[in-house]
Protein backbone atom coordinates (compact mmCIF):
# COMPACT_ATOMS: atom_id res chain seq x y z
CA UNK A 1 0.00 0.00 0.00
CA UNK A 2 1.31 3.68 -0.33
CA UNK A 3 2.59 5.29 2.24
CA UNK A 4 0.32 8.42 1.96
CA UNK A 5 -1.22 9.99 -0.76
CA UNK A 6 1.44 11.70 -2.19
CA UNK A 7 4.46 9.16 -1.41
CA UNK A 8 3.86 6.19 -3.19
CA UNK A 9 5.90 3.13 -2.92
CA UNK A 10 7.62 3.07 -6.03
CA UNK A 11 8.45 6.28 -8.55
CA UNK A 12 8.10 3.30 -11.34
CA UNK A 13 6.89 -0.21 -11.58
CA UNK A 14 7.88 -2.12 -14.71
CA UNK A 15 6.37 -4.81 -15.96
CA UNK A 16 8.43 -7.46 -17.65
CA UNK A 17 12.45 -8.55 -17.07
CA UNK A 18 13.08 -8.78 -20.85
CA UNK A 19 15.02 -6.44 -23.04
CA UNK A 20 12.78 -3.81 -22.22
CA UNK A 21 12.02 -4.35 -18.29
CA UNK A 22 15.90 -4.78 -17.69
CA UNK A 23 17.03 -1.77 -19.41
CA UNK A 24 14.18 0.41 -18.33
CA UNK A 25 15.22 -0.79 -14.69
CA UNK A 26 18.84 0.25 -15.22
CA UNK A 27 18.11 3.79 -16.98
CA UNK A 28 16.05 5.00 -14.35
CA UNK A 29 17.37 3.21 -11.51
CA UNK A 30 21.48 4.05 -12.34
CA UNK A 31 21.34 6.99 -14.38
CA UNK A 32 18.03 8.74 -12.77
CA UNK A 33 18.19 7.54 -9.37
CA UNK A 34 14.36 6.55 -9.10
CA UNK A 35 13.26 3.49 -7.17
CA UNK A 36 11.78 1.18 -9.39
CA UNK A 37 9.95 -2.00 -9.04
CA UNK A 38 9.80 -5.02 -11.88
CA UNK A 39 7.65 -7.82 -11.90
CA UNK A 40 8.33 -10.83 -13.69
CA UNK A 41 6.42 -14.03 -14.00
CA UNK A 42 8.94 -16.21 -14.77
CA UNK A 43 11.76 -17.08 -12.54
CA UNK A 44 14.58 -15.59 -14.69
CA UNK A 45 15.18 -12.66 -16.39
CA UNK A 46 15.06 -12.72 -20.63
CA UNK A 47 11.31 -12.22 -21.44
CA UNK A 48 10.79 -13.79 -25.09
CA UNK A 49 14.08 -15.49 -24.66
CA UNK A 50 13.05 -17.16 -21.26
CA UNK A 51 9.94 -18.46 -22.66
CA UNK A 52 10.80 -19.35 -26.21
CA UNK A 53 13.39 -22.19 -25.98
CA UNK A 54 11.99 -24.53 -29.17
CA UNK A 55 14.70 -26.48 -30.85
CA UNK A 56 16.10 -24.05 -33.17
CA UNK A 57 15.03 -20.59 -32.22
CA UNK A 58 17.24 -17.84 -32.27
CA UNK A 59 16.98 -14.19 -33.87
CA UNK A 60 17.10 -13.53 -37.11
CA UNK A 61 18.98 -9.93 -35.89
CA UNK A 62 22.94 -10.37 -36.42
CA UNK A 63 24.21 -11.01 -33.32
CA UNK A 64 25.89 -7.64 -33.18
CA UNK A 65 23.39 -5.44 -33.41
CA UNK A 66 21.30 -7.12 -31.55
CA UNK A 67 22.19 -6.06 -27.87
CA UNK A 68 21.76 -2.47 -25.59
CA UNK A 69 24.55 0.14 -26.55
CA UNK A 70 23.83 1.95 -23.52
CA UNK A 71 27.38 0.53 -22.18
CA UNK A 72 30.44 0.48 -24.42
CA UNK A 73 32.20 -1.48 -22.43
CA UNK A 74 29.65 -4.17 -22.51
CA UNK A 75 29.68 -3.75 -26.36
CA UNK A 76 33.53 -4.27 -26.29
CA UNK A 77 33.92 -7.04 -23.45
CA UNK A 78 30.85 -9.39 -24.98
CA UNK A 79 31.45 -12.25 -27.21
CA UNK A 80 28.93 -13.48 -29.30
CA UNK A 81 29.73 -16.81 -30.79
CA UNK A 82 27.02 -17.59 -33.64
CA UNK A 83 26.39 -15.14 -36.66
CA UNK A 84 22.89 -15.03 -35.62
CA UNK A 85 22.05 -15.26 -31.50
CA UNK A 86 20.72 -17.92 -30.37
CA UNK A 87 18.34 -18.96 -27.32
CA UNK A 88 20.03 -20.05 -24.90
CA UNK A 89 23.21 -17.44 -25.68
CA UNK A 90 20.58 -14.32 -25.76
CA UNK A 91 19.22 -15.66 -22.48
CA UNK A 92 23.27 -15.62 -21.32
CA UNK A 93 23.89 -12.42 -22.65
CA UNK A 94 20.57 -10.72 -20.65
CA UNK A 95 21.36 -12.85 -17.01
CA UNK A 96 24.88 -11.60 -17.60
CA UNK A 97 23.11 -7.73 -18.31
CA UNK A 98 21.05 -8.47 -14.64
CA UNK A 99 24.02 -9.80 -12.91
CA UNK A 100 26.69 -7.02 -14.71
CA UNK A 101 24.65 -4.18 -13.13
CA UNK A 102 23.04 -5.48 -10.16
CA UNK A 103 19.27 -6.06 -11.40
CA UNK A 104 17.86 -8.70 -9.66
CA UNK A 105 17.16 -6.95 -6.35
CA UNK A 106 14.92 -4.57 -7.79
CA UNK A 107 13.00 -7.42 -9.78
CA UNK A 108 10.34 -9.47 -8.24
CA UNK A 109 10.17 -12.98 -10.15
CA UNK A 110 7.45 -15.63 -10.25
CA UNK A 111 5.07 -12.86 -9.73
CA UNK A 112 2.20 -11.79 -12.31
CA UNK A 113 0.83 -8.55 -12.57
CA UNK A 114 -2.64 -9.25 -12.27
CA UNK A 115 -4.54 -5.30 -12.47
CA UNK A 116 -3.26 -1.95 -12.18
CA UNK A 117 -5.61 1.13 -11.38
CA UNK A 118 -4.94 4.98 -11.87
CA UNK A 119 -5.88 6.34 -8.57
CA UNK A 120 -7.34 9.78 -9.99
CA UNK A 121 -6.97 11.32 -6.77
CA UNK A 122 -3.59 10.40 -5.51
CA UNK A 123 -2.55 10.70 -9.39
CA UNK A 124 -0.91 7.15 -8.82
CA UNK A 125 -0.92 3.85 -9.93
CA UNK A 126 -2.29 0.75 -7.78
CA UNK A 127 -0.60 -2.49 -9.14
CA UNK A 128 -1.69 -5.81 -7.89
CA UNK A 129 -0.20 -9.50 -8.64
CA UNK A 130 -1.27 -12.52 -8.15
CA UNK A 131 1.19 -13.09 -5.13
CA UNK A 132 -1.00 -10.47 -2.88
CA UNK A 133 1.16 -7.33 -3.99
CA UNK A 134 -0.07 -4.24 -3.68
CA UNK A 135 1.74 -1.21 -4.03
CA UNK A 136 1.75 2.59 -5.58
CA UNK A 137 3.44 3.93 -8.19
CA UNK A 138 4.21 7.36 -9.77
CA UNK A 139 4.84 5.65 -13.14
CA UNK A 140 3.87 1.65 -15.03
CA UNK A 141 5.37 1.35 -17.35
CA UNK A 142 5.09 -1.74 -19.41
CA UNK A 143 7.79 -4.27 -20.61
CA UNK A 144 5.21 -7.10 -21.94
CA UNK A 145 7.21 -7.53 -24.99
CA UNK A 146 4.98 -7.53 -28.60
CA UNK A 147 4.52 -11.51 -28.73
CA UNK A 148 4.14 -13.17 -25.62
CA UNK A 149 0.89 -14.58 -25.22
CA UNK A 150 0.68 -17.91 -26.82
CA UNK A 151 -2.28 -18.22 -29.27
CA UNK A 152 -3.06 -22.59 -29.24
CA UNK A 153 -6.27 -22.45 -31.44
CA UNK A 154 -9.42 -23.09 -30.21
CA UNK A 155 -9.61 -26.61 -32.53
CA UNK A 156 -12.10 -29.32 -31.41
CA UNK A 157 -11.07 -32.23 -29.20
CA UNK A 158 -7.74 -29.91 -28.00
CA UNK A 159 -7.56 -31.62 -24.71
CA UNK A 160 -8.50 -34.90 -25.73
CA UNK A 161 -4.72 -35.75 -27.18
CA UNK A 162 -3.24 -38.14 -24.94
CA UNK A 163 0.46 -37.75 -26.09
CA UNK A 164 2.09 -34.71 -25.52
CA UNK A 165 1.71 -31.13 -26.87
CA UNK A 166 3.82 -28.18 -26.71
CA UNK A 167 3.22 -24.60 -27.64
CA UNK A 168 6.77 -23.05 -28.98
CA UNK A 169 6.28 -19.61 -26.97
CA UNK A 170 6.42 -21.97 -23.69
CA UNK A 171 8.36 -24.74 -23.86
CA UNK A 172 9.28 -26.56 -21.26
CA UNK A 173 12.75 -26.00 -19.27
CA UNK A 174 13.61 -29.90 -19.85
CA UNK A 175 14.76 -31.24 -22.62
CA UNK A 176 11.81 -32.76 -25.24
CA UNK A 177 13.25 -35.77 -26.35
CA UNK A 178 11.95 -36.47 -30.16
CA UNK A 179 13.36 -39.80 -30.71
CA UNK A 180 11.64 -42.35 -32.04
CA UNK A 181 8.40 -39.77 -31.78
CA UNK A 182 5.51 -39.26 -34.46
CA UNK A 183 6.22 -35.53 -34.11
CA UNK A 184 2.85 -32.80 -36.02
CA UNK A 185 4.30 -28.97 -35.97
CA UNK A 186 1.12 -27.00 -36.90
CA UNK A 187 1.87 -23.59 -38.34
CA UNK A 188 4.80 -22.65 -40.47
CA UNK A 189 5.63 -18.78 -39.35
CA UNK A 190 9.08 -18.28 -37.97
CA UNK A 191 9.08 -20.75 -34.61
CA UNK A 192 7.85 -23.33 -37.15
CA UNK A 193 10.29 -22.15 -39.58
CA UNK A 194 13.23 -22.86 -37.05
CA UNK A 195 11.75 -25.34 -35.31
CA UNK A 196 10.95 -28.10 -37.65
CA UNK A 197 14.45 -28.88 -39.31
CA UNK A 198 16.08 -29.61 -36.10
CA UNK A 199 12.82 -32.24 -34.76
CA UNK A 200 13.02 -33.94 -38.69
CA UNK A 201 16.53 -34.63 -37.88
CA UNK A 202 15.62 -36.41 -33.97
CA UNK A 203 11.84 -37.73 -34.60
CA UNK A 204 11.21 -40.73 -36.32
CA UNK A 205 8.44 -39.08 -38.93
CA UNK A 206 7.59 -35.42 -39.06
CA UNK A 207 4.18 -34.50 -39.84
CA UNK A 208 4.40 -30.17 -41.00
CA UNK A 209 0.72 -28.72 -41.37
CA UNK A 210 0.62 -25.95 -43.20
CA UNK A 211 -1.93 -23.24 -43.52
CA UNK A 212 -0.21 -20.76 -45.62
CA UNK A 213 2.85 -21.15 -47.69
CA UNK A 214 5.89 -18.77 -46.73
CA UNK A 215 9.02 -17.05 -48.01
CA UNK A 216 11.77 -18.30 -46.32
CA UNK A 217 15.04 -16.66 -46.71
CA UNK A 218 18.56 -18.89 -45.69
CA UNK A 219 19.85 -17.74 -42.59
CA UNK A 220 23.89 -19.01 -43.34
CA UNK A 221 24.12 -19.35 -39.69
CA UNK A 222 27.32 -20.39 -38.40
CA UNK A 223 29.59 -19.33 -36.02
CA UNK A 224 30.75 -15.77 -36.03
CA UNK A 225 33.42 -14.31 -38.29
CA UNK A 226 36.05 -13.54 -35.26
CA UNK A 227 38.00 -10.89 -37.57
CA UNK A 228 34.96 -8.77 -38.95
CA UNK A 229 34.13 -8.63 -35.28
CA UNK A 230 37.40 -7.26 -34.03
CA UNK A 231 38.47 -5.25 -36.64
CA UNK A 232 35.14 -4.27 -38.56
CA UNK A 233 32.33 -3.87 -35.83
CA UNK A 234 34.48 -3.39 -31.93
CA UNK A 235 36.39 -0.47 -33.24
CA UNK A 236 33.10 0.87 -34.94
CA UNK A 237 30.41 0.74 -32.58
CA UNK A 238 29.32 4.03 -32.26
CA UNK A 239 28.89 4.37 -35.40
CA UNK A 240 27.37 1.19 -36.38
CA UNK A 241 25.08 1.73 -33.44
CA UNK A 242 23.82 5.30 -34.88
CA UNK A 243 23.68 4.33 -38.20
CA UNK A 244 20.72 1.79 -37.02
CA UNK A 245 19.27 4.57 -34.97
CA UNK A 246 18.42 6.55 -37.85
CA UNK A 247 17.98 3.16 -40.37
CA UNK A 248 14.31 1.95 -41.54
CA UNK A 249 14.50 -1.22 -39.54
CA UNK A 250 17.28 -1.05 -37.13
CA UNK A 251 20.20 -2.34 -39.07
CA UNK A 252 23.51 -0.83 -40.03
CA UNK A 253 22.69 -1.41 -43.67
CA UNK A 254 21.26 0.45 -46.58
CA UNK A 255 18.79 -0.54 -49.12
CA UNK A 256 19.42 -0.20 -52.65
CA UNK A 257 17.47 3.11 -53.49
CA UNK A 258 16.93 2.31 -57.08
CA UNK A 259 13.52 0.99 -58.23
CA UNK A 260 13.71 -3.35 -59.12
CA UNK A 261 12.23 -2.37 -62.25
CA UNK A 262 14.19 0.24 -63.40
CA UNK A 263 17.33 -1.79 -64.36
CA UNK A 264 17.29 -4.88 -66.89
CA UNK A 265 16.44 -8.26 -65.64
CA UNK A 266 19.82 -9.56 -65.84
CA UNK A 267 21.53 -6.94 -63.52
CA UNK A 268 18.28 -7.42 -60.94
CA UNK A 269 19.05 -11.12 -61.56
CA UNK A 270 22.62 -10.74 -60.46
CA UNK A 271 21.94 -8.88 -57.34
CA UNK A 272 18.91 -11.19 -56.12
CA UNK A 273 21.57 -13.97 -56.40
CA UNK A 274 24.53 -12.39 -54.79
CA UNK A 275 22.55 -11.27 -51.31
CA UNK A 276 20.90 -14.44 -51.36
CA UNK A 277 24.70 -16.52 -51.18
CA UNK A 278 24.78 -13.72 -48.35
CA UNK A 279 21.48 -14.45 -47.28
CA UNK A 280 19.45 -13.72 -44.15
CA UNK A 281 18.85 -9.64 -43.13
CA UNK A 282 20.93 -9.07 -45.69
CA UNK A 283 18.75 -9.99 -48.29
CA UNK A 284 15.85 -8.70 -46.43
CA UNK A 285 17.48 -5.02 -45.40
CA UNK A 286 19.00 -4.35 -48.67
CA UNK A 287 16.61 -5.02 -51.14
CA UNK A 288 15.32 -2.32 -54.15
CA UNK A 289 13.33 0.89 -52.55
CA UNK A 290 10.18 -0.42 -54.01
CA UNK A 291 10.02 -4.24 -53.05
CA UNK A 292 7.30 -3.00 -49.64
CA UNK A 293 5.42 -0.73 -51.71
CA UNK A 294 4.98 -1.81 -55.60
CA UNK A 295 3.75 -4.93 -56.48
CA UNK A 296 5.35 -5.49 -59.67
CA UNK A 297 8.59 -4.64 -57.64
CA UNK A 298 7.92 -7.14 -55.03
CA UNK A 299 6.82 -9.82 -58.02
CA UNK A 300 10.36 -9.89 -58.83
CA UNK A 301 11.65 -11.01 -55.55
CA UNK A 302 8.47 -12.89 -54.82
CA UNK A 303 9.55 -15.11 -58.38
CA UNK A 304 13.49 -15.44 -57.72
CA UNK A 305 12.52 -17.36 -54.28
CA UNK A 306 9.86 -19.31 -55.84
CA UNK A 307 11.92 -20.04 -58.37
CA UNK A 308 14.83 -21.14 -55.51
CA UNK A 309 11.80 -23.22 -53.94
CA UNK A 310 11.59 -25.28 -56.83
CA UNK A 311 15.00 -25.65 -56.90
CA UNK A 312 15.71 -26.71 -53.26
CA UNK A 313 12.65 -28.85 -52.95
CA UNK A 314 12.49 -32.48 -55.07
CA UNK A 315 9.50 -33.58 -55.18
CA UNK A 316 7.58 -30.95 -57.40
CA UNK A 317 4.15 -31.97 -55.87
CA UNK A 318 5.80 -30.97 -52.22
CA UNK A 319 7.65 -27.83 -54.08
CA UNK A 320 3.85 -26.97 -55.31
CA UNK A 321 2.39 -27.01 -52.06
CA UNK A 322 5.52 -24.90 -50.19
CA UNK A 323 5.09 -22.13 -53.00
CA UNK A 324 3.58 -18.94 -51.56
CA UNK A 325 1.78 -17.17 -54.31
CA UNK A 326 -1.33 -15.44 -52.49
CA UNK A 327 0.38 -12.42 -50.91
CA UNK A 328 3.41 -10.67 -51.44
CA UNK A 329 7.11 -10.96 -50.20
CA UNK A 330 7.73 -9.38 -47.50
CA UNK A 331 3.57 -8.64 -46.44
CA UNK A 332 3.90 -11.40 -43.69
CA UNK A 333 7.03 -11.46 -41.24
CA UNK A 334 10.32 -11.83 -43.49
CA UNK A 335 11.74 -14.71 -42.51
CA UNK A 336 14.67 -16.37 -42.41
CA UNK A 337 15.91 -20.17 -42.42
CA UNK A 338 18.73 -22.86 -42.13
CA UNK A 339 17.42 -25.93 -44.17
CA UNK A 340 13.91 -25.15 -43.79
CA UNK A 341 13.03 -26.18 -47.79
CA UNK A 342 15.35 -28.65 -47.89
CA UNK A 343 13.82 -30.63 -44.58
CA UNK A 344 10.96 -31.88 -47.35
CA UNK A 345 13.51 -34.05 -48.95
CA UNK A 346 14.08 -36.22 -45.89
CA UNK A 347 12.24 -39.57 -45.91
CA UNK A 348 10.85 -38.84 -42.80
CA UNK A 349 9.21 -35.48 -43.18
CA UNK A 350 5.58 -34.81 -45.29
CA UNK A 351 3.75 -31.82 -45.81
CA UNK A 352 -0.36 -31.81 -45.08
CA UNK A 353 -1.84 -28.55 -46.80
CA UNK A 354 -4.49 -27.88 -44.33
CA UNK A 355 -5.95 -24.93 -47.02
CA UNK A 356 -7.17 -27.99 -49.19
CA UNK A 357 -7.80 -30.25 -46.00
CA UNK A 358 -8.32 -28.17 -42.85
CA UNK A 359 -8.45 -29.87 -39.60
CA UNK A 360 -11.45 -31.12 -38.36
CA UNK A 361 -10.24 -32.52 -34.76
CA UNK A 362 -7.69 -33.62 -32.76
CA UNK A 363 -8.52 -37.14 -31.48
CA UNK A 364 -7.03 -38.61 -28.40
CA UNK A 365 -4.50 -40.28 -30.89
CA UNK A 366 -3.82 -37.20 -33.14
CA UNK A 367 -5.58 -35.17 -35.36
CA UNK A 368 -8.14 -35.94 -38.30
CA UNK A 369 -8.39 -33.44 -40.98
CA UNK A 370 -10.96 -33.56 -44.11
CA UNK A 371 -9.39 -37.01 -45.23
CA UNK A 372 -7.18 -38.80 -43.30
CA UNK A 373 -6.77 -39.43 -39.77
CA UNK A 374 -2.91 -38.93 -38.21
CA UNK A 375 -1.46 -40.69 -35.43
CA UNK A 376 1.05 -39.29 -33.38
CA UNK A 377 3.19 -39.09 -30.18
CA UNK A 378 3.30 -35.39 -30.05
CA UNK A 379 1.67 -32.44 -31.10
CA UNK A 380 3.90 -28.79 -31.20
CA UNK A 381 1.83 -25.51 -31.59
CA UNK A 382 3.63 -23.59 -33.49
CA UNK A 383 0.69 -21.16 -34.20
CA UNK A 384 1.92 -18.02 -33.23
CA UNK A 385 0.56 -15.28 -30.61
CA UNK A 386 -2.23 -12.58 -30.05
CA UNK A 387 0.71 -9.79 -30.54
CA UNK A 388 0.65 -6.31 -29.03
CA UNK A 389 -2.26 -6.72 -27.58
CA UNK A 390 -2.58 -10.01 -25.70
CA UNK A 391 -0.73 -9.34 -22.93
CA UNK A 392 -2.05 -5.94 -22.25
CA UNK A 393 -5.80 -7.77 -22.31
CA UNK A 394 -4.51 -10.50 -19.72
CA UNK A 395 -4.48 -7.57 -16.76
CA UNK A 396 -6.87 -5.37 -15.65
CA UNK A 397 -5.49 -1.82 -16.64
CA UNK A 398 -7.83 0.71 -15.91
CA UNK A 399 -7.17 4.34 -16.58
CA UNK A 400 -9.27 7.49 -15.91
CA UNK A 401 -13.02 6.81 -14.33
CA UNK A 402 -12.26 3.20 -14.37
CA UNK A 403 -11.75 3.01 -18.03
CA UNK A 404 -10.56 -0.67 -18.86
CA UNK A 405 -8.09 -0.62 -21.52
CA UNK A 406 -9.45 -3.62 -23.52
CA UNK A 407 -12.45 -1.71 -23.70
CA UNK A 408 -10.52 1.72 -24.88
CA UNK A 409 -8.86 -0.73 -27.57
CA UNK A 410 -11.89 -3.09 -28.72
CA UNK A 411 -11.81 -1.50 -31.91
CA UNK A 412 -8.32 -1.81 -31.98
CA UNK A 413 -5.29 -0.47 -30.52
CA UNK A 414 -5.00 3.51 -30.16
CA UNK A 415 -2.28 4.98 -28.87
CA UNK A 416 0.27 8.55 -29.50
CA UNK A 417 3.46 7.49 -30.39
CA UNK A 418 2.87 3.91 -29.58
CA UNK A 419 3.67 5.38 -25.89
CA UNK A 420 1.16 6.52 -24.08
CA UNK A 421 -2.91 6.12 -25.15
CA UNK A 422 -5.41 9.11 -23.87
CA UNK A 423 -7.07 8.40 -20.11
CA UNK A 424 -4.26 6.73 -18.68
CA UNK A 425 -1.81 9.01 -17.70
CA UNK A 426 1.65 8.28 -16.53
CA UNK A 427 1.24 5.02 -17.74
CA UNK A 428 4.06 4.25 -20.92
CA UNK A 429 4.33 1.28 -23.33
CA UNK A 430 8.24 0.29 -24.05
CA UNK A 431 7.68 -0.45 -27.72
CA UNK A 432 3.92 -0.55 -27.93
CA UNK A 433 1.17 -0.66 -31.07
CA UNK A 434 1.71 2.13 -33.13
CA UNK A 435 5.93 2.43 -32.84
CA UNK A 436 7.89 0.81 -34.73
CA UNK A 437 8.52 -2.48 -32.73
CA UNK A 438 8.30 -5.24 -34.51
CA UNK A 439 9.02 -4.30 -37.73
CA UNK A 440 12.79 -3.52 -37.08
CA UNK A 441 15.67 -4.56 -34.83
CA UNK A 442 14.15 -4.63 -31.06
CA UNK A 443 17.32 -4.09 -28.94
CA UNK A 444 17.40 -0.63 -30.79
CA UNK A 445 13.61 0.44 -30.77
CA UNK A 446 13.71 -0.65 -27.13
CA UNK A 447 16.54 1.69 -26.07
CA UNK A 448 14.93 4.97 -28.08
CA UNK A 449 12.02 4.21 -25.84
CA UNK A 450 13.40 3.82 -22.92
CA UNK A 451 16.05 6.90 -23.49
CA UNK A 452 12.69 8.87 -24.45
CA UNK A 453 10.71 8.08 -21.48
CA UNK A 454 13.57 8.27 -19.11
CA UNK A 455 13.77 12.16 -20.63
CA UNK A 456 10.63 13.02 -20.14
CA UNK A 457 10.10 12.10 -16.63
CA UNK A 458 13.37 13.75 -16.08
CA UNK A 459 11.93 16.83 -17.62
CA UNK A 460 9.03 16.08 -15.25
CA UNK A 461 11.16 16.80 -12.21
CA UNK A 462 12.84 19.59 -13.36
CA UNK A 463 9.59 21.27 -13.69
CA UNK A 464 7.73 20.02 -11.03
CA UNK A 465 5.20 18.03 -13.40
CA UNK A 466 3.52 15.15 -11.84
CA UNK A 467 1.22 13.46 -14.39
CA UNK A 468 1.52 13.45 -18.34
CA UNK A 469 -0.73 12.36 -20.57
CA UNK A 470 -1.22 11.41 -24.28
CA UNK A 471 -3.76 14.78 -25.58
CA UNK A 472 -6.97 12.35 -27.49
CA UNK A 473 -6.32 14.69 -30.91
CA UNK A 474 -2.46 13.77 -30.88
CA UNK A 475 -3.87 10.30 -30.51
CA UNK A 476 -6.13 10.44 -33.10
CA UNK A 477 -4.05 11.53 -35.70
CA UNK A 478 -1.41 9.21 -34.72
CA UNK A 479 -3.76 6.18 -35.53
CA UNK A 480 -4.57 7.98 -38.47
CA UNK A 481 -1.03 8.37 -39.76
CA UNK A 482 0.09 4.62 -38.70
CA UNK A 483 -2.77 3.43 -40.78
CA UNK A 484 -1.99 6.10 -44.04
CA UNK A 485 1.45 4.65 -43.95
CA UNK A 486 0.82 1.14 -43.83
CA UNK A 487 -1.95 1.38 -46.38
CA UNK A 488 0.25 1.75 -49.73
CA UNK A 489 2.29 -0.84 -48.50
CA UNK A 490 2.66 -5.24 -49.15
CA UNK A 491 1.79 -5.20 -45.43
CA UNK A 492 -1.67 -4.79 -45.96
CA UNK A 493 -1.88 -7.49 -48.90
CA UNK A 494 -1.75 -10.55 -46.16
CA UNK A 495 -3.28 -12.07 -43.43
CA UNK A 496 -0.69 -11.59 -40.56
CA UNK A 497 -0.91 -11.12 -36.84
CA UNK A 498 0.27 -7.95 -38.13
CA UNK A 499 -2.78 -7.34 -38.55
CA UNK A 500 -4.49 -9.31 -36.21
CA UNK A 501 -5.59 -11.63 -38.41
CA UNK A 502 -4.60 -14.92 -36.88
CA UNK A 503 -6.59 -14.56 -33.85
CA UNK A 504 -10.81 -14.82 -35.08
CA UNK A 505 -12.80 -11.96 -33.81
CA UNK A 506 -9.92 -9.70 -33.30
CA UNK A 507 -9.81 -6.10 -34.97
CA UNK A 508 -8.46 -5.79 -38.62
CA UNK A 509 -5.71 -3.11 -37.90
CA UNK A 510 -2.38 -2.53 -38.52
CA UNK A 511 -0.85 -2.49 -35.51
CA UNK A 512 2.84 -1.29 -35.85
CA UNK A 513 4.04 1.72 -37.27
CA UNK A 514 5.56 0.96 -40.61
CA UNK A 515 7.82 4.52 -41.42
CA UNK A 516 10.87 2.91 -40.36
CA UNK A 517 12.83 3.70 -37.33
CA UNK A 518 14.47 6.94 -38.03
CA UNK A 519 11.42 8.71 -39.00
CA UNK A 520 10.06 7.54 -35.98
CA UNK A 521 13.41 8.74 -33.76
CA UNK A 522 12.59 11.88 -35.25
CA UNK A 523 8.99 12.66 -35.04
CA UNK A 524 9.50 11.53 -31.14
CA UNK A 525 12.57 14.12 -30.83
CA UNK A 526 10.27 16.49 -32.49
CA UNK A 527 7.46 16.37 -30.02
CA UNK A 528 10.12 16.16 -27.10
CA UNK A 529 11.47 19.54 -28.67
CA UNK A 530 8.72 21.20 -29.06
CA UNK A 531 7.88 20.91 -25.09
CA UNK A 532 6.37 17.47 -25.26
CA UNK A 533 3.42 18.54 -27.97
CA UNK A 534 0.80 16.50 -28.06
CA UNK A 535 1.14 15.48 -24.17
CA UNK A 536 -0.49 17.11 -20.92
CA UNK A 537 1.48 17.93 -18.95
CA UNK A 538 -0.23 18.79 -15.82
CA UNK A 539 -0.26 18.58 -11.58
CA UNK A 540 -1.86 15.35 -12.19
CA UNK A 541 -4.78 16.71 -10.50
CA UNK A 542 -8.24 16.44 -12.90
CA UNK A 543 -9.23 19.78 -14.19
CA UNK A 544 -6.11 21.44 -13.52
CA UNK A 545 -4.39 23.33 -16.13
CA UNK A 546 -1.74 22.12 -17.94
CA UNK A 547 1.77 22.90 -16.64
CA UNK A 548 3.80 25.49 -18.81
CA UNK A 549 7.85 24.34 -18.80
O1 LIG B 1 3.91 -17.28 -35.21
P1 LIG B 1 3.28 -16.82 -36.62
P2 LIG B 1 5.43 -17.57 -34.84
N1 LIG B 1 -4.62 -23.65 -37.88
O2 LIG B 1 1.99 -16.15 -36.26
C1 LIG B 1 -0.33 -20.96 -38.34
C2 LIG B 1 8.61 -13.51 -33.76
N2 LIG B 1 9.58 -14.58 -33.76
O3 LIG B 1 5.47 -18.02 -33.45
O4 LIG B 1 0.08 -17.98 -41.76
C3 LIG B 1 -3.51 -23.86 -38.59
O5 LIG B 1 4.24 -16.09 -37.44
C4 LIG B 1 -0.16 -19.73 -39.15
O6 LIG B 1 -0.79 -19.87 -40.39
P3 LIG B 1 -1.20 -18.53 -41.24
C5 LIG B 1 8.44 -12.98 -35.16
O7 LIG B 1 8.15 -11.63 -35.13
C6 LIG B 1 10.82 -14.25 -34.12
O8 LIG B 1 6.04 -18.43 -35.88
O9 LIG B 1 -1.86 -17.62 -40.23
N3 LIG B 1 -2.45 -23.08 -38.63
C7 LIG B 1 1.36 -19.65 -39.22
O10 LIG B 1 1.86 -20.52 -40.16
C8 LIG B 1 7.30 -13.80 -35.66
O11 LIG B 1 6.63 -13.26 -36.76
C9 LIG B 1 11.76 -15.22 -34.21
O12 LIG B 1 -2.11 -19.04 -42.26
C10 LIG B 1 -2.50 -21.98 -37.87
C11 LIG B 1 1.75 -20.13 -37.83
O13 LIG B 1 0.69 -20.93 -37.35
C12 LIG B 1 6.43 -13.87 -34.42
O14 LIG B 1 7.35 -14.03 -33.35
C13 LIG B 1 11.46 -16.52 -33.91
C14 LIG B 1 -3.61 -21.67 -37.07
C15 LIG B 1 1.96 -19.01 -36.86
O15 LIG B 1 2.98 -18.18 -37.32
C16 LIG B 1 5.47 -15.03 -34.40
O16 LIG B 1 6.10 -16.17 -34.95
C17 LIG B 1 10.17 -16.84 -33.53
C18 LIG B 1 -4.70 -22.55 -37.12
N4 LIG B 1 -5.83 -22.31 -36.42
C19 LIG B 1 9.23 -15.85 -33.45
N5 LIG B 1 -3.36 -20.53 -36.42
C20 LIG B 1 13.09 -14.84 -34.68
O17 LIG B 1 13.61 -13.76 -34.48
C21 LIG B 1 -2.13 -20.13 -36.80
N6 LIG B 1 -1.62 -21.03 -37.68
C22 LIG B 1 13.74 -15.79 -35.50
Amino acid sequence: MANSENHPDFDAVVIGAGFAGLGMLRKLREEHGMSVQVYETGDGVGGTWYWNRYPGARCDSESYMYCFSFSKEMLQDWNWSGKYPEQPEILSYLNHVADRFDLRRNIQFNTRVTSARFLEDASLWEVETDQGDRVTSQFLITGIGCISSGNVPDIKGLDSFQGEQYHTGSWPHEEVDFAGKRVAVIGTGSSGIQSIPVIAMQAEHLTVFQRTPQYTIPARHGTIDRKFLEETVKPNYDDLMERARWSTAGFPMDRDERSALEISAAERLEIYEASWAEGGTRFLSTSFKDVSTDRRANDTMAEFIRKKIREMVQDPETAEKLMPTDHPFGSKRPLIDTDYFETYNRENVELVDIRHSPIQEITPRGIRTDDHEFEFDMIVFATGFDAMTGTFFKMDIRGRDGLLLKEKWSEGPKTYLGLQTAGFPNMFMITGPGSPSVLSNMPVSIEQHIDWIADLLQHMREYDIKSVEAEADAEKAWVVHVNEVAEPTMFMQANSWYLGANIPGKPRVFMPYAGGVGTYRKKCNEVADNGYEGFILGTGRRGAETVKS
